[in-house]
């Protein structure tokens, strides 16, 4: 407290001395600094932004429509949202620099009300939101259509912390459906459905390559679908936070060509059931 009182008389006295115009003057007349520091500012940001791309739950390296078209999406809404940001943003400190005080008795011009802005301001922002909206809303109807009847059935069950993977139409040879954990098998190329559920917490099941994320919640059962357009194996994680071991609850989604999906099938099924699933038209759904 001592030094907050021998302080505070110093600092009201600078401060009665140095008005904020004198202030702004001063920093302004420190303007090479200020564009140097903002200079480093912009590089310092793009150095932070300049991560790798190559990573592989990189949600813009979309390999599946359905993610393919959640990526569109954030981007139609990015850009306006970036354009209007910069506009805000940019105006804001013009509008600072340009019609900031100059003198002790500088008194702005006074404007009540302008119908054009006001309009424009109103409109705009209607249309922006109609022109988004049309879109977002046709997506949101494709993404979250039922599962078409003939894609690839997979039952998904989250525990902590893993994941377990039923194929219902896939049966071994004492009759019980195949099941895999963390790993999942699924033909490239073809829907494939899966219905998630889970036998504690909630857990979230997310191919970030393939599609969004969607809850398994204990004594419900969610569908939703997806596509690999091509092989390949994608990496996916639960997205919920659902107890100490969460980070572990990882999957990998092996998008299959046909040929190496027949071959698994007809490994696990000992060649009983391979054309029910494998084939077009599978229609034991779970
Ligand atoms: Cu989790």
């Amino acid at each position: 407290m001592i030094i907050l009182d021998q302080v505070l008389p110093y600092v009201m006295q600078i401060h009665q001395k140095m008005h904020l115009s004198r202030v702004f003057s001063v920093v302004w007349s420190h303007r090479r600094q200020a564009v140097v520091g903002l200079a480093l500012l912009g590089l310092l940001a793009l150095f932070a932004i300049g991560c790798g791309a190559d990573t592989p739950q990189n949600t813009f390296d979309t390999k599946g429509e359905v993610a393919e078209r959640q990526k569109d999406l954030f981007l139609i809404a990015m850009w306006p949202a970036l354009a209007i940001m910069i506009a805000i943003l940019g105006g804001t400190v013009l509008i600072l620099i340009r019609f900031r005080r100059r003198s002790e008795n500088d008194i702005p011009k006074q404007t009540h009300g302008n119908t054009t802005l006001e309009l424009a301001w109103t409109i705009a922002p209607a249309i922006l939101l109609f022109g988004l909206g049309i879109p977002m809303v046709a997506a949101l109807w494709e993404i979250g259509r039922d599962p078409s009847p003939d894609a690839f059935q997979v039952n998904v069950e989250g525990q902590r912390f893993l994941w377990k993977f039923e194929y219902p139409e896939l049966l071994d040879e004492s009759g019980d459906p195949v099941v895999t954990f963390s790993e999942v098998n699924v033909p490239a190329g073809r829907e494939v459905a899966l219905h998630l559920t889970s036998i504690d917490v909630i857990h979230s099941f997310w191919v970030p390559k393939l599609a969004g994320k969607l809850d398994a919640i204990p004594g419900r059962t969610q569908t939703m679908w997806l596509r690999a357009d091509e092989p390949g194996s994608f990496s996916g994680q639960c997205a919920e936070f659902c107890g100490l071991n969460h980070a572990d609850m990882r999957l990998v989604m092996h998008a299959l060509p046909v040929e190496d999906f027949e071959a698994w099938v007809d490994e696990v099924t000992g060649g009983g059931s391979s054309a029910s699933a494998a084939g077009v038209g599978g229609d034991s759904g779970g």
